[in-house]
């Protein structure tokens, strides 16, 4: 079991920067897929703050390289101030999104906490996609292709500044798993910024057991573990309520696996759940599916191991 016990659900109702309509039902598809029941039932406390409110999605096209960039703003203002209130609280926050975007606002909360604590950061980032587009490099403007470069100080000044620090995280605390689309330009300023990707062919290669042995590597009781968890990690066989399916994802066993190997190391501090989109989901599989997982990165095991 973790060290964690308490946990703060945080919805956070929004498809602003994604490139479909429907993220924003992603915390009610999780509520009813009985995300803070199946939590209790592994004896964690667990607290539903409810769901946050911003502005609507006035479904624009990009201005300067980006879309409804004061709407994103505003969100992950409030993401960031939730997300740091439950962590200075001693809490476990968990951010139901929601779009991407909004990992700004809660990995910059994150981020703050660990200057406060003194605590060593490492941020997971599951996901087909590598998140790392500017205005400059993005092929749609869509702003959930950008928080790892918002983060890691690359993009609007309103949004680089959310935490209070540019940057809000150095790059190599950062650590993507399970990535198989990533745009031109995208790539060579990932490769330029020295980010640690594990993608698909290096856990086809290597198995997940090493990528994740390779990605938890030098955890120790100071680390904080945050983990951004992109539903569209998944292999869409799996999981196809996603606004941007990407085929060759991780399957159901490698992503259990994944999440284990992170739940054995007694380090998660912090979760987000994003671009779950019950729009494109088939009878809530996919919610379902995320919560299964999210049980087992909480500590579920087949067997009762020895802690
Ligand atoms: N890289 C593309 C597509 C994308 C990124 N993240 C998601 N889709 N979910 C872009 O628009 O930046
Ligand atoms: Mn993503
Ligand atoms: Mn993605």
């Amino acid at each position: 079991m973790q060290h964690h016990h308490r946990i703060s659900l945080i919805g956070a109702p929004t498809d602003i920067g994604a490139g479909a309509r429907g993220a924003s039902m992603g915390p009610e598809a999780l509520r009813v897929a009985r995300i803070a029941a199946v939590l209790h039932s592994h004896g964690l406390e667990v607290i539903d703050r409810g769901n946050l409110s911003g502005p609507g999605n006035p479904w624009q096209g990009p201005l300067h390289g980006y879309r409804h960039l004061p709407e994103v703003v505003a969100w992950n203002q409030r993401v960031h101030e939730a997300v740091h209130a439950e962590l200075a609280a001693g809490r476990l926050p968990i951010m139901l999104g929601g779009d991407h975007c909004l990992g700004i606002g809660s990995i910059s909360a994150v981020a703050r906490h660990c200057r406060e604590t003194g605590k060593k950061l490492r941020v997971l980032w599951l996901d087909a996609h590598a998140d790392f587009n500017t205005a400059e490099l993005t092929p749609s403007g869509n702003i959930h292709g950008m928080p790892v470069a918002v983060l890691c100080g690359h993009g609007p000044q309103a949004l680089v500044e959310i935490g209070g620090q540019v940057p809000a995280i150095d790059s190599d605390v950062v650590r993507q798993i399970g990535i198989r689309s990533v745009d031109p330009g995208e790539k060579r300023f990932v490769h330029e910024q020295g980010l640690e990707v594990f993608d698909m062919r290096y856990i086809d290669e290597m198995g997940m057991r090493h990528t994740m042995e390779q990605a938890l590597m030098g955890l120790d009781e100071h680390t904080h573990l945050h983990v951004s968890f992109d539903v569209d990690f998944l292999d869409p066989e799996i999981a196809p309520g996603v606004g941007t399916t990407v085929p060759g994802g991780p399957t159901y066993r490698e992503a259990q696996l994944c999440m284990e190997m992170i739940a054995d190391t007694g380090r998660l501090g912090s979760l987000d759940v994003v671009e779950l989109n019950p729009a494109l989901d088939v009878r809530n599989k996919t919610a379902l599916l995320a919560v299964d997982l999210i049980e087992s990165l909480f500590g579920k095991s087949t067997l009762m191991r020895k802690s």
